[in-house]
Protein backbone atom coordinates (compact mmCIF):
# COMPACT_ATOMS: atom_id res chain seq x y z
CA UNK A 1 0.00 0.00 0.00
CA UNK A 2 1.10 3.36 -0.53
CA UNK A 3 0.42 6.80 -0.60
CA UNK A 4 1.54 10.48 -1.44
CA UNK A 5 -0.92 12.37 1.25
CA UNK A 6 -0.07 11.86 5.00
CA UNK A 7 -1.42 14.25 8.10
CA UNK A 8 1.11 16.68 8.82
CA UNK A 9 3.53 14.73 10.93
CA UNK A 10 2.81 14.98 14.61
CA UNK A 11 6.42 15.04 16.37
CA UNK A 12 7.53 18.61 14.19
CA UNK A 13 4.27 20.28 16.42
CA UNK A 14 6.17 20.24 19.15
CA UNK A 15 8.10 23.53 19.39
CA UNK A 16 12.30 23.61 18.37
CA UNK A 17 13.59 24.70 21.40
CA UNK A 18 16.62 27.28 20.91
CA UNK A 19 18.70 27.51 24.55
CA UNK A 20 21.19 29.90 24.98
CA UNK A 21 23.68 29.63 27.43
CA UNK A 22 25.66 32.42 29.69
CA UNK A 23 26.53 35.85 28.47
CA UNK A 24 24.73 35.45 25.69
CA UNK A 25 22.35 38.32 26.68
CA UNK A 26 25.10 40.20 26.69
CA UNK A 27 25.13 39.79 22.27
CA UNK A 28 25.39 43.40 20.77
CA UNK A 29 26.49 45.11 23.92
CA UNK A 30 29.80 44.17 24.25
CA UNK A 31 32.78 42.43 22.07
CA UNK A 32 31.24 43.03 18.34
CA UNK A 33 34.38 42.43 16.52
CA UNK A 34 33.98 38.98 18.40
CA UNK A 35 30.62 38.00 18.62
CA UNK A 36 29.03 40.69 16.10
CA UNK A 37 26.71 43.29 16.58
CA UNK A 38 23.37 41.96 16.59
CA UNK A 39 21.48 41.33 20.02
CA UNK A 40 19.75 37.99 21.30
CA UNK A 41 16.68 39.75 20.49
CA UNK A 42 17.59 40.29 16.38
CA UNK A 43 18.96 36.10 16.38
CA UNK A 44 15.50 35.25 18.02
CA UNK A 45 13.38 37.34 15.24
CA UNK A 46 15.82 35.71 12.85
CA UNK A 47 14.62 32.34 14.34
CA UNK A 48 11.21 32.89 14.58
CA UNK A 49 10.99 33.83 10.64
CA UNK A 50 13.47 30.87 10.03
CA UNK A 51 10.82 28.31 11.48
CA UNK A 52 7.77 29.70 10.32
CA UNK A 53 9.48 29.37 6.62
CA UNK A 54 10.14 26.01 7.56
CA UNK A 55 7.08 25.40 9.01
CA UNK A 56 8.60 24.69 12.85
CA UNK A 57 8.03 25.87 15.92
CA UNK A 58 10.15 27.43 17.79
CA UNK A 59 10.85 28.68 21.79
CA UNK A 60 13.84 30.45 22.39
CA UNK A 61 15.08 30.64 26.17
CA UNK A 62 18.47 32.07 27.61
CA UNK A 63 19.81 31.93 31.10
CA UNK A 64 23.46 32.48 33.01
CA UNK A 65 22.47 29.45 35.05
CA UNK A 66 23.81 26.03 34.34
CA UNK A 67 21.11 24.55 36.82
CA UNK A 68 18.13 26.24 34.97
CA UNK A 69 20.00 25.17 31.50
CA UNK A 70 19.39 21.65 32.83
CA UNK A 71 15.66 22.18 33.99
CA UNK A 72 15.12 23.30 30.80
CA UNK A 73 16.47 20.66 28.87
CA UNK A 74 14.97 18.04 31.16
CA UNK A 75 11.25 20.08 30.53
CA UNK A 76 12.42 19.81 26.42
CA UNK A 77 11.94 15.95 26.52
CA UNK A 78 8.11 16.30 27.03
CA UNK A 79 7.68 20.14 25.33
CA UNK A 80 9.87 20.37 22.71
CA UNK A 81 10.75 18.02 19.30
CA UNK A 82 14.43 18.82 19.48
CA UNK A 83 17.16 21.74 20.76
CA UNK A 84 19.24 23.80 19.26
CA UNK A 85 21.97 25.07 22.01
CA UNK A 86 24.19 27.72 22.13
CA UNK A 87 25.90 26.98 26.04
CA UNK A 88 27.90 29.79 25.50
CA UNK A 89 31.41 28.72 28.37
CA UNK A 90 29.46 25.62 29.68
CA UNK A 91 29.91 24.22 26.24
CA UNK A 92 33.39 23.58 28.06
CA UNK A 93 32.63 22.95 31.30
CA UNK A 94 29.46 20.92 31.79
CA UNK A 95 29.20 17.67 31.96
CA UNK A 96 25.72 18.02 33.76
CA UNK A 97 24.75 19.95 30.36
CA UNK A 98 26.04 17.01 28.55
CA UNK A 99 24.20 14.64 30.91
CA UNK A 100 20.25 16.33 30.74
CA UNK A 101 21.12 16.39 26.72
CA UNK A 102 21.58 12.67 26.55
CA UNK A 103 18.59 12.38 28.67
CA UNK A 104 16.21 14.56 27.11
CA UNK A 105 16.99 11.74 23.85
CA UNK A 106 16.03 14.81 21.29
CA UNK A 107 17.75 15.92 18.25
CA UNK A 108 20.10 18.72 19.18
CA UNK A 109 22.43 20.81 17.27
CA UNK A 110 25.09 22.75 19.00
CA UNK A 111 26.12 26.34 17.80
CA UNK A 112 28.39 28.71 18.41
CA UNK A 113 28.54 32.22 16.81
CA UNK A 114 32.47 32.12 16.93
CA UNK A 115 34.57 29.45 15.69
CA UNK A 116 35.61 27.80 18.77
CA UNK A 117 38.64 26.06 16.87
CA UNK A 118 40.32 29.71 16.07
CA UNK A 119 40.38 30.62 19.79
CA UNK A 120 41.96 29.82 22.70
CA UNK A 121 42.57 26.19 23.18
CA UNK A 122 39.92 25.66 26.01
CA UNK A 123 37.34 26.27 23.69
CA UNK A 124 38.42 23.76 21.32
CA UNK A 125 36.69 21.17 23.43
CA UNK A 126 33.38 20.68 23.98
CA UNK A 127 31.36 18.39 26.69
CA UNK A 128 28.04 18.42 24.73
CA UNK A 129 28.84 17.80 21.35
CA UNK A 130 28.78 14.09 21.98
CA UNK A 131 25.04 14.45 22.40
CA UNK A 132 24.38 16.61 19.07
CA UNK A 133 23.57 15.68 16.10
CA UNK A 134 25.48 18.01 14.75
CA UNK A 135 27.90 21.08 15.54
CA UNK A 136 27.90 24.63 13.62
CA UNK A 137 30.48 27.22 14.57
CA UNK A 138 31.54 30.40 13.21
CA UNK A 139 28.96 31.47 11.26
CA UNK A 140 27.64 34.07 13.29
CA UNK A 141 23.53 33.74 13.94
CA UNK A 142 23.45 32.07 10.76
CA UNK A 143 24.08 28.43 12.67
CA UNK A 144 20.72 29.24 14.08
CA UNK A 145 19.04 29.19 11.09
CA UNK A 146 20.91 26.54 9.56
CA UNK A 147 20.86 24.44 12.16
CA UNK A 148 16.66 24.89 12.11
CA UNK A 149 17.41 23.85 8.48
CA UNK A 150 18.36 20.79 9.39
CA UNK A 151 16.17 20.03 12.40
CA UNK A 152 13.36 20.55 10.04
CA UNK A 153 14.79 17.89 7.40
CA UNK A 154 15.22 15.56 10.18
CA UNK A 155 12.37 15.82 11.94
CA UNK A 156 10.24 15.60 8.55
CA UNK A 157 12.00 12.24 8.29
CA UNK A 158 11.58 10.98 11.47
CA UNK A 159 8.23 11.34 11.60
CA UNK A 160 7.73 10.53 7.81
CA UNK A 161 9.43 6.80 9.28
CA UNK A 162 6.98 6.27 11.81
CA UNK A 163 3.74 7.07 9.93
CA UNK A 164 5.29 4.20 7.36
CA UNK A 165 5.04 1.95 10.59
CA UNK A 166 2.03 3.16 11.53
CA UNK A 167 -0.13 3.27 8.77
CA UNK A 168 2.15 0.32 6.85
CA UNK A 169 2.15 2.93 3.68
CA UNK A 170 4.64 2.11 1.28
CA UNK A 171 6.05 5.68 0.46
CA UNK A 172 5.22 9.29 1.40
CA UNK A 173 6.16 11.85 -0.05
CA UNK A 174 5.82 15.69 1.15
CA UNK A 175 6.01 18.74 -1.88
CA UNK A 176 5.98 22.20 -1.82
CA UNK A 177 6.77 23.76 -5.08
CA UNK A 178 10.65 22.86 -5.66
CA UNK A 179 11.00 21.32 -1.92
CA UNK A 180 10.49 17.63 -1.90
CA UNK A 181 10.79 14.45 0.66
CA UNK A 182 10.07 11.48 0.15
CA UNK A 183 10.43 8.62 2.45
CA UNK A 184 9.89 5.08 1.00
CA UNK A 185 10.43 1.33 1.86
CA UNK A 186 10.05 -1.99 -0.15
CA UNK A 187 6.52 -2.76 -0.64
CA UNK A 188 4.62 -6.26 -1.17
CA UNK A 189 3.94 -4.71 -5.23
CA UNK A 190 8.28 -4.68 -5.28
CA UNK A 191 10.36 -7.67 -3.82
CA UNK A 192 13.20 -5.97 -4.35
CA UNK A 193 14.34 -3.72 -1.92
CA UNK A 194 12.95 -0.05 -3.43
CA UNK A 195 16.24 1.99 -2.49
CA UNK A 196 15.61 4.88 -0.14
CA UNK A 197 15.30 7.41 -2.32
CA UNK A 198 17.45 10.56 -0.82
CA UNK A 199 15.35 13.00 0.07
CA UNK A 200 15.76 16.05 -2.21
CA UNK A 201 15.56 19.47 -0.92
CA UNK A 202 15.84 22.37 -2.60
CA UNK A 203 17.71 25.02 -1.10
CA UNK A 204 15.08 28.31 -1.67
CA UNK A 205 12.78 26.12 0.50
CA UNK A 206 9.21 27.78 0.51
CA UNK A 207 7.38 26.12 4.16
CA UNK A 208 6.46 22.54 3.70
CA UNK A 209 3.32 21.59 3.43
CA UNK A 210 2.26 17.90 2.86
CA UNK A 211 0.84 17.34 -0.52
CA UNK A 212 -3.54 17.02 -0.33
CA UNK A 213 -4.73 12.98 -1.26
CA UNK A 214 -4.20 12.05 -4.52
CA UNK A 215 -7.47 12.79 -6.65
CA UNK A 216 -10.62 10.90 -6.58
CA UNK A 217 -9.66 7.02 -7.57
CA UNK A 218 -11.11 6.76 -11.07
CA UNK A 219 -12.27 3.29 -12.29
CA UNK A 220 -8.92 2.06 -13.08
CA UNK A 221 -8.06 2.78 -9.56
CA UNK A 222 -11.18 0.52 -8.03
CA UNK A 223 -10.13 -2.43 -9.68
CA UNK A 224 -9.33 -5.12 -7.38
CA UNK A 225 -6.47 -6.11 -9.91
CA UNK A 226 -5.17 -2.22 -10.12
CA UNK A 227 -1.32 -2.41 -9.96
CA UNK A 228 -0.38 1.08 -8.67
CA UNK A 229 2.76 3.13 -8.80
CA UNK A 230 4.05 3.21 -4.97
CA UNK A 231 6.31 6.21 -6.57
CA UNK A 232 7.10 9.15 -8.36
CA UNK A 233 8.96 8.13 -11.49
CA UNK A 234 9.80 7.02 -14.82
CA UNK A 235 7.88 4.01 -16.32
CA UNK A 236 9.95 1.43 -18.05
CA UNK A 237 8.11 -1.35 -19.71
CA UNK A 238 11.08 -3.58 -20.69
CA UNK A 239 14.11 -4.39 -19.14
CA UNK A 240 16.59 -2.65 -21.56
CA UNK A 241 15.85 0.13 -24.54
CA UNK A 242 15.02 -2.31 -27.98
CA UNK A 243 14.16 -5.23 -25.61
CA UNK A 244 10.64 -7.08 -25.64
CA UNK A 245 8.44 -5.53 -22.60
CA UNK A 246 8.01 -7.84 -19.60
CA UNK A 247 4.52 -7.74 -20.16
CA UNK A 248 2.04 -7.33 -22.73
CA UNK A 249 -2.16 -7.06 -22.40
CA UNK A 250 -3.14 -11.30 -22.47
CA UNK A 251 0.05 -12.78 -20.58
CA UNK A 252 -0.59 -14.80 -17.47
CA UNK A 253 1.56 -13.85 -14.83
CA UNK A 254 2.75 -15.03 -11.59
CA UNK A 255 3.11 -13.64 -8.34
CA UNK A 256 6.40 -11.87 -8.25
CA UNK A 257 6.64 -11.26 -11.52
CA UNK A 258 8.37 -8.46 -12.72
CA UNK A 259 5.59 -6.15 -14.80
CA UNK A 260 8.03 -2.98 -15.27
CA UNK A 261 9.83 -1.13 -13.92
CA UNK A 262 10.12 2.54 -11.96
CA UNK A 263 13.35 4.93 -12.33
CA UNK A 264 12.70 7.21 -9.54
CA UNK A 265 15.75 9.13 -8.19
CA UNK A 266 18.42 6.86 -10.50
CA UNK A 267 17.28 3.75 -8.46
CA UNK A 268 15.07 1.07 -10.76
CA UNK A 269 12.70 -0.66 -8.98
CA UNK A 270 10.73 -3.39 -10.38
CA UNK A 271 7.41 -3.69 -9.93
CA UNK A 272 6.07 -7.31 -9.32
CA UNK A 273 2.78 -8.93 -9.44
CA UNK A 274 1.11 -9.36 -5.98
CA UNK A 275 -1.12 -12.12 -7.31
CA UNK A 276 -1.28 -14.45 -10.28
CA UNK A 277 -3.20 -13.78 -12.83
CA UNK A 278 -3.85 -12.54 -16.18
CA UNK A 279 -2.99 -8.63 -17.81
CA UNK A 280 -6.12 -7.02 -18.64
CA UNK A 281 -4.50 -3.95 -19.19
CA UNK A 282 -1.98 -2.08 -20.00
CA UNK A 283 -2.47 1.87 -18.85
CA UNK A 284 1.11 3.95 -19.14
CA UNK A 285 3.17 4.13 -21.96
CA UNK A 286 7.25 3.42 -21.98
CA UNK A 287 9.11 5.89 -20.62
CA UNK A 288 6.33 8.13 -19.22
CA UNK A 289 6.57 9.60 -16.06
CA UNK A 290 4.44 8.69 -13.46
CA UNK A 291 2.67 9.87 -10.13
CA UNK A 292 2.39 7.69 -6.97
CA UNK A 293 -0.74 6.03 -6.67
CA UNK A 294 -1.54 6.06 -10.68
CA UNK A 295 -2.95 3.14 -12.01
CA UNK A 296 -0.04 1.03 -14.03
CA UNK A 297 -1.48 -1.97 -14.99
CA UNK A 298 -4.65 -4.05 -13.91
CA UNK A 299 -4.44 -7.77 -13.55
CA UNK A 300 -7.65 -10.00 -13.68
O1 LIG B 1 30.90 31.37 19.89
C1 LIG B 1 30.01 31.11 20.70
O2 LIG B 1 28.84 31.16 20.39
C2 LIG B 1 30.37 30.77 22.13
O3 LIG B 1 29.49 29.74 22.57
C3 LIG B 1 30.15 32.01 22.94
C4 LIG B 1 30.58 31.90 24.38
C5 LIG B 1 32.01 31.35 24.46
O4 LIG B 1 32.33 31.14 25.82
C6 LIG B 1 32.14 30.06 23.69
O5 LIG B 1 33.48 29.64 23.79
C7 LIG B 1 31.78 30.24 22.24
C8 LIG B 1 30.56 33.24 25.06
C9 LIG B 1 29.28 33.98 24.94
C10 LIG B 1 29.49 35.34 25.46
O6 LIG B 1 28.80 36.22 24.64
C11 LIG B 1 29.07 37.53 24.76
C12 LIG B 1 28.55 38.35 23.81
C13 LIG B 1 28.79 39.68 23.83
C14 LIG B 1 29.54 40.24 24.84
C15 LIG B 1 30.07 39.41 25.80
C16 LIG B 1 29.82 38.06 25.79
Amino acid sequence: MAAKAARRPSASKKPVLVLNGPNLNMLGKRQPEIYGRETLADVEKACRAEAARLGLGVEFAQSNHEGVLVDLIQAAREKNSAIVINAGAYTHTSVALLDALNAAELPAVEVHLSNIYKREAFRHHSYISPAAVGVIAGLGSQGYLLALQALARLLARSSFSAILDETKLGEIEMADGERRIRVARPTAASAAPIALAPAAVAASAAAPSILAPAAAPSDAAKHPGAVKSPMVGTVYLSPEPGKPVFVNVGDKVAAGQTLLIIEAMKTFNPIKATKAGTIAQVLIENARPVEFGEVLMIVE
